[in-house]
């Protein structure tokens, strides 16, 4: 049933005259900055777009695991190792908060799964992209993990509670990956000829992946203007990603690489970066399913779940037993 209501229809929005006494009540809610909580009433698609959002957001964690889990095996140094197996379990636990969010909007999480599963509900565009290099981990923490902050810091904001919630803690961790991932590109830079290009070459491949996980451009986002009145986004697509280049544009000034965007330069009458848009045929083709590890990200999550599906039984096994045995002492 979900599987048909998750695809949210991105009609306009309501205005005051079209919306009915509850809607309005409901609208004013969000205008006075409210939480609303999971047993308040909502409309059905306010619903549909939070499971669609949070929905694909958990994936995003879960499935971002996999690039990055490719390198725990050979990182550098045992510290090296130790901070990037904390960050993909960091993810995975992203992940739970996540899909815990959806749940009390009364989705089950197999079904969730389910429609990650066979290609129903989308994750992040970006987690079609291969890691080839160490340099990658590098690239991934600064660039993935930096979009990642700009999007969701406002989330904390968002209309829902739990959802608000959630953000809160993934921030925190966020902003860690970050972090960790600079320091990566920092030392690169300050290594060898041969480190600071493989440095640059992650910058190159990862600059327009990042810069897609914004969504597409305000005047093709279909969901921005319904999900910003109702606050389940706190900014368009655009904006962020404009942020995004402005905060990153000197912080790769000072690790000595270069932006590949000839036109990335700064502008003293907006006092922004101007820069060029990422080639949106290809975000368009990875979202169909032709990016370079589609196939391969989602193979990879159905081997899991069926490799632990004895696992999940067992512990379904296990959770019958004690309620009956609760149930019989009580
Ligand atoms: N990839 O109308 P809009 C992370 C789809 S977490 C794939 O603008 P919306 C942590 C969109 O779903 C990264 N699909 O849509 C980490 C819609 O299709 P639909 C994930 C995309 O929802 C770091 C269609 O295009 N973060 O990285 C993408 O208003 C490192 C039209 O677009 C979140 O999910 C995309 N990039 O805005 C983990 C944050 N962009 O559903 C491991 C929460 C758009 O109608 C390692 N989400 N689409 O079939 C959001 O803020 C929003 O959902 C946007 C998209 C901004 C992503």
């Amino acid at each position: 049933m979900y599987a048909q209501m998750v695809k949210s229809s991105g009609e306009g929005v309501k205005t005051a005259g079209e919306m009915d006494a509850q809607e309005r009540a409901f609208q004013s809610r969000i205008d006075a900055g409210e939480k609303i909580e999971p047993k308040d009433w909502m409309p059905a698609a306010y619903r549909k777009t939070l499971i669609r959002q949070i929905g694909q957001h958990a994936h995003s964690e879960i499935v971002g695991q996999l690039p990055e889990g490719n390198w725990i095996t050979r990182a550098p140094t045992l510290e090296r190792k130790a901070n990037l197996l904390a960050k993909v379990q960091d993810e995975a636990g992203h992940g739970l908060y996540l899909y815990c969010a959806a749940e009390t909007l009364g989705v089950s999480r197999d079904e969730l799964f389910d429609m990650l599963h066979t290609g129903k509900m989308k994750y992040s565009s970006i987690f079609n992209y291969p890691t080839l290099t160490w340099a990658d981990m590098g690239a991934v923490g600064w660039l993935v993990d930096g979009a990642a902050i700009m999007n969701q810091v406002p989330l904390q904001r968002t209309s829902y509670g739990p959802y608000a919630r959630a953000m809160v803690r993934i921030c925190k961790e966020e902003s860690f990956h970050q972090r960790q991932g600079f320091h990566i590109m920092m030392t690169m830079c300050n290594g060898s000829v041969a480190q600071k290009e493989m440095a640059q070459d992650a910058l190159n491949r990862f600059w327009y992946p990042s810069l897609m996980m914004f969504g597409p451009s305000d005047k093709d986002s279909v969901h921005s203007a319904q999900s910003m009145a109702w606050k389940i986004k706190m900014d368009s697509n655009d904006d962020l990603r404009q942020r995004f280049v402005n905060a990153t544009a000197p912080q790769a000034e000072f690790l000595g690489l270069t932006i590949p965007d000839d036109k990335l330069a700064f502008n003293e009458d907006t006092q922004q970066y101007d820069f060029s848009e990422p080639d949106w045929e290809e975000f368009y083709e990875v979202l169909k399913g032709n990016g370079p590890c589609n196939r391969d990200r989602l193979e990879t999550r159905q081997r899991a779940w069926s490799d632990g599906e004895w696992v999940r039984e067992g512990m379904m096994a296990h959770a019958d037993k004690r309620r009956n045995a609760n149930q019989t002492a009580a």
